[in-house]
């Protein structure tokens, strides 16, 4: 049986897990504070979670792991057959995570762990932030899925990044810069799904363990 591991806090192990949810996969979990022992970069090279270990080995990268789970178990496809729908999906993915998450991730430490950042990074991202928002809103379909009609692996990406983008925005900024986007009906929507609800669940836990581990 695969085994997820890193922790219910992280947006990218969430993604993994929507989708083994999603897919019906069969999975166990495993604690990891996206730790640097030797075990772990065994595993995961740059001591990132989330990772799998599979009976043939470890494997890291979320969007590998997911693309990897999509080929292993084809039985509930997330991605439909045809090579230039799949691609588009994986566009969507890219923006994203390449676009907006990580543009946004600089501002985490000032918006949800209590450090400071630097005056002119806050102004850059910014800049940043409302460009690549812009351009991702040409290319999300929200129809009622990220992708169009289909629940797809783009949705299990948006789930995640989304309310991240919304809320480091709104903390940072005094406002959320993806509000001219439905983005809150879209998370109200695919958030009713049994796999959003357990992940949602397993977060708050995950949340409160590492509030009573810093006391
Ligand atoms: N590109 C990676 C990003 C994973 C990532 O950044 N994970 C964070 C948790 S959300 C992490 O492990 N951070 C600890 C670190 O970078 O050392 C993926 O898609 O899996």
């Amino acid at each position: 049986m695969i085994k997820l591991v890193g922790f219910a806090v992280s947006n990218y192990y969430n993604k993994v897990k929507l989708v083994m949810l999603e897919k019906g996969v069969e999975f166990t979990e495993e604690l990891n504070w996206a730790g640097k022992d030797e075990a772990t970069l065994a595993c995961s090279p740059l001591g990132k979670v989330p990772f799998i270990v599979t009976a043939q080995g470890p494997l890291c990268e979320s969007q590998v792991i997911v693309e990897y789970l999509e080929e292993a178990f084809p039985e509930r496809p997330l991605m439909p057959r045809d090579p230039f729908q799949r691609a588009k999906l994986r566009e969507i993915v890219s923006f994203l995570e390449l676009h907006l998450e990580l543009v946004a991730r600089r501002l985490y430490a000032q918006a949800f762990f209590g450090g400071t950042v630097a005056p002119e990074v806050i102004d850059s991202v910014r800049k940043e932030l409302t460009r690549n928002i812009a351009a991702f809103a040409r290319l999300a379909k929200f129809a009622p899925y990220v992708g169009g009609a289909e629940f797809s692996v783009a949705d299990c990406a948006a789930m995640v990044h989304l309310p991240l983008i919304s809320m480091a925005t709104r903390q940072i900024y005094g406002e959320d810069l993806m509000a001219a986007h439905p983005v809150k009906d879209y998370l109200k929507l695919v958030g009713e799904r049994d796999s959003a609800q357990r992940v949602a669940a397993d977060r708050k836990a995950n949340q409160q363990l590492r509030a009573s581990m810093a006391r």
